[in-house]
């Protein structure tokens, strides 16, 4: 199942929350800084020992004091203007993500796995909200159908911004109609 929600990803009891993260893995502001603030110092100690992550890639870690068991923390592109293979890397982050999602869920016998993932990089990134959202939506599908077995993993959007949750909201529909 793909749905959207609109909220603070932070307080979700979801098996697996996504972070918005930088290269460095290091706390930020948005959606990252809201991350490593409510998770703790461990969680910064952790990422620490994965000396940073690739742009387009993503990389796991526990989840401290969120109430999720895991975060994954996918390191969005940073828009320029549109001809440095942003949507190549958007699409790769959400990918990627989704593959580490579905490890975990195979490491740990889990019958179903929720994973959240906010609006990564329409923040300080400056991605364009709609077609980040197309690419968002349509990663997620074309994983799915691809690899039926991820059906497992209910990936729900979660928007903290009304205009996000709007714009997923219609893009859903649209393939709900249309597949
Ligand atoms: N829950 C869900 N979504 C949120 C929340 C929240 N608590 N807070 C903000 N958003 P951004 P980026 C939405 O800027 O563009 C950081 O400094 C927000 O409305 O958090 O990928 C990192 O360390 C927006 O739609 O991330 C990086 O350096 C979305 O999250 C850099 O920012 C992403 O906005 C990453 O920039």
């Amino acid at each position: 199942m793909i749905t959207t929600l609109k909220g603070d990803i932070t307080g979700l009891d979801f098996t697996i929350i996504v972070n918005a993260a930088n290269k460095h893995l290091l706390p930020g502001s948005g959606v990252c800084g809201a991350i490593f603030s409510k998770a703790g110092k461990g969680l910064e100690e952790e990422c620490q020992q994965l000396h940073g992550c690739p742009t387009g890639d993503a990389k796991m870690t526990k989840a401290y004091g969120l109430r999720c068991d895991r975060i994954i923390h996918a390191v969005g592109p940073i828009y320029l203007d549109g001809n440095h293979q942003e949507r190549e890397l958007l699409e790769s982050c959400y990918w990627n993500s989704l593959c580490l999602a579905y490890s975990y869920v195979r490491e740990q016998n889990l019958e179903k796995c929720t994973l959240a993932f906010p609006c990564i990089s329409t923040g300080i990134y400056g991605f364009p909200r709609e077609e980040a959202c197309q690419i968002a939506v349509k990663t997620v599908k074309t994983l799915m159908r691809q690899y039926p077995d991820a059906k497992v993993i209910d990936v729900i959007f979660v928007c903290y911004l009304q205009e996000d949750y709007a714009l997923y909201k219609e893009e859903l529909k649209k393939y709900e109609i249309y597949g």
